[in-house]
């Protein structure tokens, strides 16, 4: 069923059919890129999560293995939720979430040197509960790393653990470790404020924490630390969201908080890892638009977002951007010129990589159409407009489809201008569509009815651009 649906991505990675979110303990080993998953294989929901699990040598081209995790009989009887992959002196191990009873607990489990196989430890949970001087609302998802050596002895280990504290907010909570099983606490690294912004902002940073994940991004002008978190409250996932600031002893001093995407909830619980190259390569799970139902009935649920190299921007705050293998799925150059040119109405494709470069007038703006049919019935419209020194980034989903079950609203908000130059890229992939400009991510999902839905268009208003169109090849059979 599932390789029937034409709403079924076929450059980004899906699992083989069932339910598919987190992204979990990605690695480079070996010269192989490992993704791992939270994933359902039995039905497109989220169920009782096993860890999923793929490799390849492109980032692109993702070869399944066996089930890394199965839920057991002790504490992740009922699933095992998210966690990363470490390097315990050349043993790989897992700390994840295991849930039962209800709630989550810390566990771990080692691997083979292919990462295949995985033995849970007798000793899970490794952390028997939350600190109990904490009113916690929940307590779950990992971010682990080794302090660098002092002395000539070796640097702990530490962690940091999603949470929210009853009536404050969300946080991350700091242990430390000499072996991965023995933990002590230390403390919240940063405590956020539920009540600071409206509930309905799109940058309300919610109750609690997931997928909690503290990394450096150095350029040679910027150095920062980064704090990202996916915000969440009372069973219902919001947006990822990151501060930037200074990690300093055992707090996170922070300097300003940033949407990690204007999709909010389509680029959802993101993971990032180092690779062998020093790139900082995230991941972010592209929950679906349509309904549980439909989901249901098509045999499968949820999309990885396409890899994404994460630097440091020239306005302090982070510059995403595809990673450059995705440029090699390049097939036809369908069109190279300027934007205003008829010929670009004869384009059509649900594959597609498009660049577009414009300069906004003060007052200018410019439209990209996607997924269109040829009598407008149904399209998606990305808008860029300028507003002072920024431009407005949006897109319109209200006519992406006849189906009217299918989520509709409109994604937007702010991007930096480099000079009076905007530089947006879309990646149209069936029913996944990620698009940058200069350097802020905005993820979504549409689900046209029409096999025609598939041209695209430019309009400018004081504005000029050119644009580059290709056809992009599928990474599956
Ligand atoms: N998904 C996992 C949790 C995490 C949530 C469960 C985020 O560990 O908090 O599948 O989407």
């Amino acid at each position: 069923r599932a390789a029937g649906d034409p709403h079924r991505p076929a450059f980004h990675f899906v699992a083989p059919a069932g339910w598919l979110n987190d992204p979990n303990g990605l690695t480079q080993r070996d010269g192989w890129y490992h993704l791992f998953y939270q994933y359902n294989p039995y039905a497109a929901i989220h169920d009782r999560i096993h860890w999923g699990h793929a490799r390849s040598t492109d980032l692109m081209h993702w070869e399944h293995l066996p089930i890394a995790l199965t839920p057991g009989n002790g504490p992740d009887a009922d699933g095992c939720w998210s966690g990363v992959l470490v390097d315990d002196g050349g043993v790989p191990t897992l700390v994840y979430s295991g849930r039962s009873d209800g709630i989550e607990l810390p566990c771990v489990a080692t691997g083979s040197a292919d990462l295949v196989e995985w033995t849970t430890a007798a000793a899970n949970p490794v952390i028997p509960a939350p600190p109990s001087d904490l009113d916690i609302v929940a307590f779950r998802d990992h971010c682990v790393w080794r302090e660098p050596e002092y002395n000539g002895a070796p640097g702990r280990w530490r962690q940091i653990i999603g949470a929210g504290i009853r009536g404050v907010g969300g946080t991350a909570l700091l242990y430390e470790s000499d072996d991965l099983r023995s933990w002590q606490y230390v403390g919240p690294l940063l405590v956020g404020d539920a009540d600071a912004q409206a509930r309905t902002a799109p940058d309300w940073t919610g109750t609690m924490w997931e997928c909690v994940e503290l990394f450096r991004v150095d350029s040679e002008e910027n150095a920062t630390d980064v704090l990202v978190f996916s915000a969440w409250d009372d069973g219902v996932t919001h947006h990822p969201l990151y501060w930037t600031g200074d990690y300093r002893g055992d707090q996170f001093e922070p300097r300003a908080l940033h949407r990690l995407d204007l999709g909010g909830r389509f680029f959802y619980a993101p993971q990032s890892m180092q690779d062998a190259a020093g790139r900082r390569l995230m991941f972010g799970w592209m929950q679906e638009g349509r309904t549980d139902a439909a989901a249901v009935a098509a045999g499968w649920s949820g999309v990885m977002s396409l890899p994404r190299v994460v630097s440091a921007g020239a306005d302090g705050a982070l510059h995403l951007a595809p990673a450059p293998e995705v440029d090699a799925l390049r097939t036809e150059l369908l069109f190279d010129g300027d934007a205003s040119s008829p010929k670009l109405g004869a384009l059509d494709g649900d594959q597609l990589d498009l660049e577009l470069v414009v300069i906004l007038a003060p007052g200018g703006s410019v439209e990209l159409t996607v997924r269109a049919a040829p009598d407008g019935q149904e399209q998606t419209v990305y808008r860029l407009r300028r507003v002072g020194g920024e431009a407005e980034f949006s897109l319109d989903r209200s006519r992406s489809s006849l189906d009217e079950t299918t989520d509709a609203r409109a994604l937007s908000g702010r991007i930096p201008l480099d000079g009076d130059t905007v530089r947006l890229r879309v990646l149209v992939d069936h029913s996944a569509l990620e698009a940058f400009a200069n350097g802020v991510p905005l993820a979504a999902r549409v689900y046209p009815t029409r096999p025609d839905a598939n041209r695209i268009a430019v309009t400018l208003n004081d504005a000029q651009g050119s644009i580059r169109a290709w056809r992009v090849a599928s990474t599956r059979n």
